[in-house]
This record gives C-alpha cells, sequence and structure tokens, in this order.
C-alpha cells in the first residue's frame, strides 16, 4: 500500500504550505503531487516555489501558474490590472518563469486498479470551472478524456483543485475529488444567520489517497482523506507587508470569503441557483 499526499492551490501563502508539509512528513507519506496555482495573491511566491520543487514528485501548472508567466499585454487592461499583474509579476525570478511555464497539464496513474486523473480544474481548459454544485452532465465531463490528458480512456478517479473548496463525490461508479487549497481555502456559502466556525474553512486542506500505485487489480482496498491543517495565519499575514491587495488577502485567509464574489454570482445564475437562497 502506498499514501499519496494531492496538494493544490498554494497562492503564495508560506506558512499554510509549510504546516502542510510538515503533517505530510510526519505521516511518512510515499508521493506528493502538487495540482498548480503556486503562485499569485501571497507574496512569499517564490519561496512556495523553492518548496514546491524540494518536496514533490510530479507537479502540475494551474491557471494562475499559466497567467502570470505569459507576456500580457497590459494596453488594454484597467490601472488597478495592471498593478496587480506587475506586482505578481515582480515576485518570481526569472527560473521561476521558466519552471512554471515547463509544469504539465495532466498526470495519470492506477491505483488499485482504478484510472486516476488529476488536473488543475478541468480537462479542457486550465481555468475552467466545475464545483460541486454543478449538474451531473457536467460533473460527468471532468471523467472524458482531451487533447490535454495522458490517455484516452474514460477516468474511474478524478483529482482537481482550482475552486478552494474540498468535496468528494460519487457518480456512475466514478469518484471525483476536490483536494481543496492549501493557501486560499473558502466557502462562496455564506449566511450570516447559516455560518458555522469560519474555522473549519481557513485552515490548509489536501488530500491523501491510499491504495495499491500501479496495480490495475480492482478487488484491492482504497481509501481517500480530506486533511484540514490550522497554520499561522497572523504571521502570514504580517509577512504580507508590501501585499497591493491585503484586504482582500485577508478577508479570504483569515474569513474564507472570496474577494469577486460578484463573479461566483454569475456563476451560480448560469447553474440556475439564486443567491437569495443560499
Ligand atoms: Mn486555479
Amino acid at each position: 500500500m502506498e499514501k499519496l499526499a494531492i496538494i493544490s492551490d498554494i497562492h503564495g501563502n508560506l506558512e499554510a504550505l509549510k504546516a502542510v508539509l510538515y503533517d505530510i512528513k510526519e505521516r511518512g507519506i510515499d508521493k506528493v503531487i502538487c495540482l498548480g496555482d503556486i503562485i499569485a495573491k501571497g507574496t512569499n511566491q517564490h519561496q512556495c516555489i523553492e518548496l514546491i520543487k524540494n518536496n514533490c514528485n510530479v507537479v502540475l501548472q494551474g491557471n494562475c501558474d499559466e497567467y502570470f508567466t505569459r507576456d500580457i499585454d497590459l494596453s488594454n487592461k484597467s490601472k488597478q490590472d495592471i498593478k496587480r499583474i506587475t506586482w505578481n509579476k515582480n515576485k518570481l525570478t526569472k527560473e521561476d518563469v521558466e519552471y512554471l511555464r515547463g509544469l504539465p497539464y495532466c498526470f495519470e496513474f492506477y491505483m488499485s486498479g482504478r484510472l486516476v486523473r488529476l488536473f488543475h480544474s478541468t480537462p479542457e481548459k486550465i481555468d475552467g470551472y466545475v464545483g460541486n454544485i454543478d449538474k451531473i452532465d457536467r460533473l460527468y465531463e471532468l471523467f472524458l478524456p482531451s487533447n490535454n490528458t495522458k490517455t484516452n480512456n474514460v477516468a474511474d478517479i478524478v483529482i482537481y483543485g482550482h475552486i478552494h473548496t474540498q468535496f468528494i463525490q460519487k457518480i456512475y461508479n466514478r469518484t471525483i475529488i476536490n483536494t481543496g487549497s492549501v493557501g486560499n481555502s473558502i466557502d462562496v456559502f455564506r449566511n450570516d444567520k447559516k455560518d458555522g466556525n469560519v474555522r473549519n474553512t481557513t485552515v490548509a486542506n489536501y488530500l491523501i489517497i491510499c491504495g495499491n500505485y500501479n496495480s490495475q487489480n480492482i478487488n484491492e482496498k482504497i481509501s481517500y482523506e480530506l486533511v484540514s491543517i490550522p497554520y499561522d495565519i497572523e504571521k502570514e499575514l504580517a509577512s504580507n507587508i508590501d501585499n497591493i491587495e491585503m484586504s482582500s488577502y485577508k478577508e479570504e485567509i483569515m474569513n474564507g470569503k472570496y474577494r469577486d464574489m460578484e463573479r461566483i454570482y454569475q456563476s451560480f445564475e448560469i447553474r440556475g441557483i439564486d443567491k437569495n437562497d443560499i
């Protein structure tokens, strides 16, 4: 039996990453896989890249890793966007940029007879969005192959990140797992009258999957564990004095509230969810 840790969406949060890597070491885990978005948002992006390089066996590319290492045309951007893009780009060394640009899209392996496919967001698009609120046909598309996948098989288990909220869901004898986010955990379903303790959200999240690695025998056991690790949020914030989006960053890592709820509400609308029902 092998134990694999799958981590994602660090977003420059060094304290959260250190806490997760410490926990992984303590549990004697065999292999660590990162699903991308190492950078953007937090100030300690370079340090996070170094830690990921030194501690992960496989690293995939996230949409932020792709976007902020691109040559972005700033001529049609707002002042605020230009400031944000420039700040994030300036956090990276030349070597960091090369490293992030070269990261692969997808990774696959068999575990206890199941084809496990990993990517940052969806098989089709690096910044696609499929969440636990989506309809079953959209969820099913996560299992399908694309030009970006390693093989043309339909996956048995899909593991992805990007939405920053952990969940496990079974459909059609297949399993979808979202690892959650190491450095930027959020919950977009919020209501002052219904909300529980925010510390259920503002933790560093990751996934452990345990089974026989590279085995094609389905008659073997497999298990999934969603892990939540508390970390020093105050220390992380104190290191971010230069952060040009400090108030949004603080709201996310202290209160688990996403910075751009208007965008989320639009996606609720597309999915037929009335925001007033939440
Ligand atoms: Mn992402």
